[in-house]
């Protein structure tokens, strides 16, 4: 199921734009909160945002369970809550750079948020509920409906039981201690800390155990692939990745910076939904020799870190860059690792700027 691969020299079109202007992203100044301010969080719809009122919406969970169940949002809200702060990722964070350039949302760095979720952890509901023998997988299924590639369907999206039994994996009905926005889920999502974002089904209705691994759509969909026939790597979990506050002010059409000489300290976060990010560099001569910057605590395993870096701005042309490295050992490239959905592409960033008295 790929995406359309444009030739080299198509534009952006009409249609990236209207997913543009729906979707839009972080701006990366409020990479300085730990947790993102609402409304900054970057959000991410296939579909529509469905209406939803929570006094006549029921989850249903069903399959091979002891007893099929209903859960209205105050039935969830009765059992013991958890709250986890994670980093949340779009897998298609950096597509719109690509060469060919995947024709989907054209993200350029800024698919990222961090957010405290509060909910019931997955694995007590289905206590509650009760698995039946063969259960291996679970199904999530959300309110929201459209075509996609001409395939009519409900977002869906499937985890292996053992990742779905995480303690961690929430039905969270709050974001940053309200209730949920609508374009974040309302009344209720899946949360899977260190996933990247397709896997965090919003609006969630519905959830069915099942034998067989899930093989819908949005599953095909998400695998890197260099060709159409190539079944591909599904895409998991978030690389390792660091961005930087871009310095200085920018220039309205162009976003390019401007810095006065003199010192001053650069300042980013970095996350790896893998592993913990150990070490993070910083180049200010477009990747040719890099500085170790000074990490900061994320107040979560799940969470971006903090990072700064003390720099002497000399007057011209600087091309900075921000590399992090995570405790699997795995490290951000410094080129594109292209794939035919522009998915989990986590290539260094670079801000170039001017550097004028
Ligand atoms: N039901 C449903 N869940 C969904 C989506 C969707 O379109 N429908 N988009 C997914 C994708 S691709 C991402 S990146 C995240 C975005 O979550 P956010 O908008 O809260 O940041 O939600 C995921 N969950
Ligand atoms: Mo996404």
């Amino acid at each position: 199921m790929p995406a359309r691969t444009p030739v080299d020299t198509e534009e952006i079109g009409y249609d990236e734009l209207a997913l543009a202007a729906r979707n839009h992203g972080m701006p990366l100044e409020a990479l300085r909160y730990d947790i993102t301010p609402p409304g900054l969080h970057y959000t991410l719809v296939h579909y529509d945002i469905p209406w939803l009122d929570e006094r006549d919406w029921r989850l249903s969970v069903t399959g091979l369970v002891t007893a099929p169940g209903e859960f209205s949002l105050d039935d969830l809200r009765a059992l013991p809550s958890r709250t986890v702060r994670i980093t949340m990722e779009c897998a298609g964070n950096g597509r719109a750079r690509l060469r060919p350039r995947p024709v989907s949302q054209p993200w350029l760095v800024e698919a990222v948020g961090t957010a405290e979720w509060t909910g019931v952890p997955l694995a007590r509901v289905l206590g509650e509920i009760g698995m039946a023998r063969g259960a291996a997988s679970v199904v999530f299924t959300g309110a929201d409906h459209g075509t996609e590639r001409g395939v009519e369907q409900d977002y869906q999206r499937g985890l292996s039981l053992e990742d779905a039994l995480n303690e961690e994996v929430l039905l969270a009905y709050e974001m940053n201690g309200a209730p949920l926005p609508p374009q974040h889920g309302y009344p209720l999502r899946l949360i899977v800390p260190g996933w990247y974002g397709m896997t965090n089904v919003k609006w969630l209705r519905a959830i069915e155990l099942t034998e067989a691994p899930f093989t819908g759509f949005q599953m095909l969909a998400y695998c890197e692939r260099q060709d159409a026939d190539d079944p591909g790597e599904p895409v998991t979990r978030i690389n390792v990745r660091a961005l930087m506050v871009p310095p200085g002010m920018p220039d309205f059409m162009s976003r390019a910076r401007i810095v006065r000489p003199g010192p001053l300290t650069l300042t980013g976060r970095a996350w790896s939904g893998h592993a913990p990010v150990t070490r993070v560099l910083v180049s200010t001569d477009d990747c040719r020799t890099w500085q170790p910057a000074t990490l900061t605590e994320g107040g979560s395993r799940w969470a971006w870190r903090g990072w700064t870096f003390d720099w002497t701005a000399t007057p011209g042309r600087h091309v900075l860059a921000v590399r992090a490295t995570d405790a699997a050992g795995d490290t951000q490239p410094i080129g594109q690792r292209w794939n035919r959905g522009g998915f989990a592409n986590n290539a260094v960033h670079r801000v170039a700027l001017a550097c004028i008295p």
